[in-house]
């Protein structure tokens, strides 16, 4: 498939970087799978083109944003849509988990104390993420969120 060398640094979480950790065992590429704790970030921040991670480094090359380095993956992977109609029908699944994803990640960034976390909290309990996994079965009901097959 490809003879590149692929080097991902992220932290010790699956958050971002597990759907990248996924598309390059699917596709059986080996990778250095570097998970970083606070301090060994805090210490390389600065050579992280946007001061933030995942990286994937290909071939050397520094690759940034975490869904963007998954649409290339799939791609080398075998797992883009056939025709742009088919890509727009993955985008469009990528783009609503992103918008659950960023509702939690502002929740979790208040303080613990804070009053409008524990508000947020139960917005998202008992609305926002019932709202999304909802929609998320429906698309799933055939077994493929997309196009009918894995993606
Ligand atoms: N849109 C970016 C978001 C990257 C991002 O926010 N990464 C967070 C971890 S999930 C980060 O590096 N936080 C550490 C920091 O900001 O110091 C992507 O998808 O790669």
């Amino acid at each position: 498939m490809t003879s590149s060398t692929y080097k991902l640094t992220y932290f010790t979480v699956m958050a971002l970087g597990e759907p990248i950790r996924w598309l390059l065992s699917y596709g059986g590429l080996q990778f250095q799978d570097i998970r970083l704790c606070h301090e060994e970030w805090e210490a390389q921040k600065n050579k992280s083109p946007f001061g933030a991670l995942p990286l994937l480094e290909i071939d050397g090359k520094v690759m940034h944003q975490s869904v963007a380095i998954c649409r290339y993956l799939g791609a080398v992977v075998g797992l883009s849509g056939k025709n742009a109609w088919e890509n727009f029908e993955i985008d469009i699944v990528v783009d609503s988990i992103s918008d659950l994803r960023t509702k939690i990640a502002t929740y979790n960034k208040l303080p613990n104390s804070s009053q409008t976390r524990a508000q947020l909290r139960l917005a998202l309990l008992n609305e926002t993420i019932p709202f999304y996994l909802n929609r998320f079965e429906k698309m799933a009901s055939e077994g493929y969120v997309a196009n009918g097959k894995l993606s």
